[in-house]
């Protein structure tokens, strides 16, 4: 059986079960997590920048995950390395970070350089790290959903505690396989945590216009699942709420519907001018960055202060600007590896 390892910021690895402050110095669990917030928001508003700048050298689809962020920092504050599996639709910058991913292979990638994670064969949908337990990246929307119900499946069979995070937008809950993995999952009571990431859109179109319940945990209540809505905004409601379904899934109770409320401040991709928006829908959701009341949360409790907050701002920033860097001067994949890579020779949990 794999040895289940935590996967948290770079700083706070092994804190698996550790009650936030109760190892290491005080907060730094605490800390890490802001710190990871800090670092996805640099990483996808400098790729913004970058992707629009005169002589452009990102390409492709980039969907961009500002504002999201507490979700993705929240699952790896339960994510056990060796165990554990994500998988995600194309806006997956932030979960590949948070799960570990250096931020050098992540812009490689975006680059489309052999450096990235994915051979910068993928690009920005496709972010991979299999030995992290982060199986993209998808760009069909709905497409990842039986995948996550097979990881919780294998995760059922072999015993091993392991729970899959199964991540979609609100736009994929109308698939057909949004249905289909939903019943199966609940059917075989695999350890599955359904998250929609419910940015209020899918691309300009408002959820009220494309689910006739527009409360989308009541979406469970038809395979007999137990949901709950998160205020996604705040990342200690992510993690307790979380949390709540990680232990279900452990204990083999089955699988769980979290429907995780939050906002996208950038435009769907790069070619959304994001014109359809009320700016007092976005201000007061902003009123309310995960960020931002986190640090208020943290400064409160005396664990940061303006000192810590410019220092940790100022390494993040350098930390991307090398990533960008070192991105723009790698190399380009061979043209003889562009078949490379296309089936996988092993698969990733062994026989
Ligand atoms: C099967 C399929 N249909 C349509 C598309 C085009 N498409 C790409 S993203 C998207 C909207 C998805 O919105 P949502 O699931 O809410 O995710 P978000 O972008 O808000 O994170 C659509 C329709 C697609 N990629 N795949
Ligand atoms: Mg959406």
């Amino acid at each position: 059986m794999a040895v289940a390892q935590a996967v948290e910021p770079k700083e706070v690895t092994n804190t698996q079960g550790a009650k936030s402050g109760s190892q290491g110095s005080k907060g730094e669990v605490e800390r890490a997590r802001l710190r990871m917030m800090m670092l996805i928001r640099r990483f996808e508003e400098r790729t913004y920048q970058e992707y629009t700048k005169p002589g452009q050298k990102i390409g492709g689809f980039c969907h961009l995950y500002s504002g999201q962020e507490a979700i993705a920092v929240a699952i790896a504050a339960h994510f056990r390395k060796g165990v554990d599996a994500l998988i995600n639709g194309y806006r997956c910058h932030g979960h590949s970070l948070a799960l570990g991913m250096d931020p050098k292979p992540a812009m490689a990638e975006l680059f489309g350089k052999a450096t990235g994670c994915s051979k910068g064969k993928g690009g920005s949908m496709h972010f991979f790290d299999a030995e992290a337990g982060n199986h993209g990246g998808h760009g069909i929307v709905g497409g990842q959903l039986p995948l996550g119900l097979g990881f919780a499946f294998s995760q059922w069979y072999k015993k091993n505690s392991g729970v899959t995070f199964c991540l979609f937008g609100d736009g994929a809950i109308n698939q057909g396989t949004h249905n289909e993995a939903l019943n199966m999952a609940s059917l075989l009571k695999v350890p599955c945590i359904f998250m929609v990431e419910n940015n209020l859109m899918a691309m300009g179109t408002q959820v009220e216009r494309h689910s006739a319940v527009t409360d989308l945990s009541q979406r469970a209540a038809g395979y007999n699942m137990p949901a709950r809505n998160v205020d996604a905004m705040d990342l200690d409601i992510a993690i307790a709420e979380i949390g709540k379904a990680v232990e279900r899934g452990r204990n083999n109770e089955g699988p769980s519907y979290l429907v995780m409320n939050t906002y996208r401040y950038r435009g769907h991709s790069m070619s959304d001018p994001l014109k359809y928006r009320p700016k007092e829908e976005a201000d007061k959701w902003k009123a309310r960055d995960p960020i931002t009341l986190y640090e208020a949360r943290l400064r409160e409790q005396k664990l940061v202060d303006d000192p810590w907050l410019e220092t940790a701002a100022e390494e993040i920033a350098a930390t991307v600007n090398e990533a960008i860097a070192k991105a723009d001067s790698d190399p380009h994949p061979e043209l003889d590896d562009r078949f490379d890579d296309i089936l996988a020779e092993t698969y990733p949990y062994g026989s």
